[in-house]
C-alpha cells in the first residue's frame, strides 16, 4: 500500500517537513477554501501542487471534492454544480491527479460529541456519545420530532443529562458537533435547522435516487478522464438529525458499484467509519468488493454501548479497537496481489492512517481535530509494521 498523509494546506500545524519525518510517501489534500459547487481552477490546483513539490511530495489523492447540498437535494443551482464538478475533474485530470474522494452525507460530515476525551494513558481521543448527541438534538437544537429518532432509554438519559449540563459543556458539545462540517463552514443552530429542513421531503430512497443521478452525470466523465472516484462512508454509519444516511454498510456499497458499472465508480474503505456497525465484516468486504477500492483509511474504534445500528464509541489506537487490523490489511494485500496478477496499473492502493489520538506534544500543538502529528505518526508506524510483518510471512511461506 502506498502510505499517504492528509495535509490541510499551508496553515496545517503538521508541516510538510514533519510529514516527511513520519515517512509518508504522498499527500492527500483538497482546496479547502473553495465552496462546494465552485470550480477548482487549474491555477489553484497548480499552486497546491507546487507547495507540495517544494517538499518533494506529490498530490496523490483529493479528499474531498465536495458534493454540494444543492446536488444532494436536487435544488437551486444543482445542475450548474454538476457542471462545475465535471470541470473540476477535467482540471484535476489535466494536473495528473487520479484519485478523487467524496461523500454523500446530508448536511453534516463526520460527527463527534467530544474532540478530546481523556484516555487512561494521559492522551485524548475523539468520542461519539449517543446520549450527548441526543442532548444536542433534542434539548439544544430542539429539532422537531428529534425524540422519535432515539431509543427511549437514550431520550430519558439525555433528559437527565441536559438538566445538569452547564454552558461550558454545552458549548463544547456544539463545537465538537460543528467540527465535522464540510470545509471550514460553521453554522449557527438556526442555519443548521434550515439546512435540515431542506431534506423534509427527502427520504433514503429519494436521496439514493439523487445519488444515482449524480453518479450517472459524473462517473462516465471520470472514466473518460481515467480518474478513480471513491465514496467515503457515513461517519458514524447511521442516520443523524433525522437525515437519511445511505452509505453506511456493505449493502450500500454493493448498491453503489451496481448503480453505475465502471472502474471509475469506487470505494473509499474507511475502517473507522464502517467498523462502528457491529455487523461489518471488513476483511470480507475487501474480498467481495475489493476490486472497487481506490483509497483506504485505516482507523479503529471501540463501541461503549450499542442500540441496533446506533452506538456510542471512541477512537481507539490503530491496532486496538474492535477491527481486526491485521486481518483487514491481509485482505488488502491479497487484493493488491490479485490486481498485480491482472496487470492493473492501480495495484498499489493509497492508504492513510486516519485520525489519531492526541499524545505527547500533540496535546499542546493544536490543529485540525483528529489529525495530530504524533498520534498519526504512531498509527502509521504501527500499520506499517503490520504490513511489513505480513509481507515477510508471505515471502517466507511461498
Ligand atoms: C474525517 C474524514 C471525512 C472525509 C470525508 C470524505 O476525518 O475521513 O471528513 O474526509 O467524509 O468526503
Amino acid at each position: 500500500m502506498r502510505q499517504v498523509w492528509r495535509w490541510f494546506g499551508p496553515d496545517d500545524t503538521t508541516t510538510l517537513p514533519m510529514v516527511r519525518q513520519a515517512g509518508a510517501a504522498g499527500i492527500v489534500t483538497a482546496l479547502h477554501g473553495v465552496a462546494p459547487g465552485i470550480v477548482w481552477s487549474p491555477e489553484a490546483i497548480a499552486q497546491r501542487q507546487s507547495e507540495l513539490a517544494a517538499h518533494g511530495f506529490t498530490w496523490d489523492v483529493v479528499e474531498s471534492l465536495p458534493v454540494s447540498e444543492a446536488i444532494k437535494t436536487q435544488s437551486g443551482d444543482w445542475r450548474d454544480h454538476i457542471d462545475a464538478y465535471r470541470i473540476s475533474l477535467d482540471n484535476l485530470a489535466a494536473a495528473g491527479i487520479q484519485v478523487i474522494c467524496y461523500n454523500f452525507m446530508p448536511v453534516l460530515d463526520w460527527t463527534r460529541t467530544q474532540l478530546a476525551a481523556p484516555m487512561p494513558h494521559g492522551g485524548t481521543a475523539m468520542n461519539f456519545d449517543l446520549i450527548d448527541f441526543a442532548v444536542f438534538d433534542i434539548h439544544i437544537l430542539k429539532r422537531p420530532g428529534a425524540v422519535n429518532d432515539f431509543p427511549e432509554d437514550v431520550v430519558e438519559a439525555a433528559r437527565l443529562r441536559a438538566a445538569e449540563m452547564d454552558d461550558r459543556t454545552s458549548n463544547s458539545l456544539i463545537r465538537a458537533i460543528g467540527s465535522g462540517l464540510p470545509g471550514d463552514q460553521i453554522f449557527s443552530l438556526d442555519e443548521l435547522l434550515t439546512r435540515i429542513a431542506g431534506y423534509d421531503k427527502i427520504d433514503a430512497p429519494s436521496l439514493r435516487s439523487h445519488f444515482a443521478d449524480f453518479l450517472g452525470e459524473v462517473v462516465p466523465h471520470a472514466e473518460k478522464l481515467g480518474l478513480r472516484l471513491c465514496c467515503h462512508p457515513d461517519d458514524p454509519p447511521f442516520d443523524l438529525l433525522g437525515l437519511p444516511r445511505i452509505m453506511s454498510c456493505e449493502a450500500d456499497y454493493q448498491w453503489l458499484v451496481d448503480a453505475v458499472g465502471s472502474p471509475s465508480n469506487g470505494i473509499t474503505l474507511c475502517s473507522g467509519a464502517l467498523g462502528v456497525r457491529f455487523e461489518t465484516d471488513l476483511p470480507g468486504m475487501v474480498q467481495r468488493l475489493g476490486s472497487h477500492i481506490h483509497f483506504v483509511h485505516l482507523r479503529n474504534t471501540r463501541r461503549s454501548q450499542r442500540w441496533g445500528h446506533q452506538a456510542s464509541f471512541f477512537e481507539d489506537e490503530h491496532l486496538k479497537g474492535e477491527t481486526d487490523m491485521p486481518a483487514l490489511i491481509s485482505a488488502l494485500l491479497d487484493e493488491q496481489a490479485r490486481r498485480r496478477a491482472e496487470g492493473r496499473t492501480d495495484a498499489e492502493i493509497p492508504m492513510r492512517p486516519d485520525h489519531g489520538q492526541d499524545i505527547l506534544d500533540d496535546l499542546s500543538r493544536g490543529g485540525t481535530a483528529g489529525y495530530p502529528a504524533i498520534g498519526r505518526l504512531k498509527g502509521l508506524a504501527e500499520l506499517r509494521g503490520v504490513v511489513h510483518g505480513l509481507e515477510h510471512a508471505r515471502r517466507t511461506q511461498t
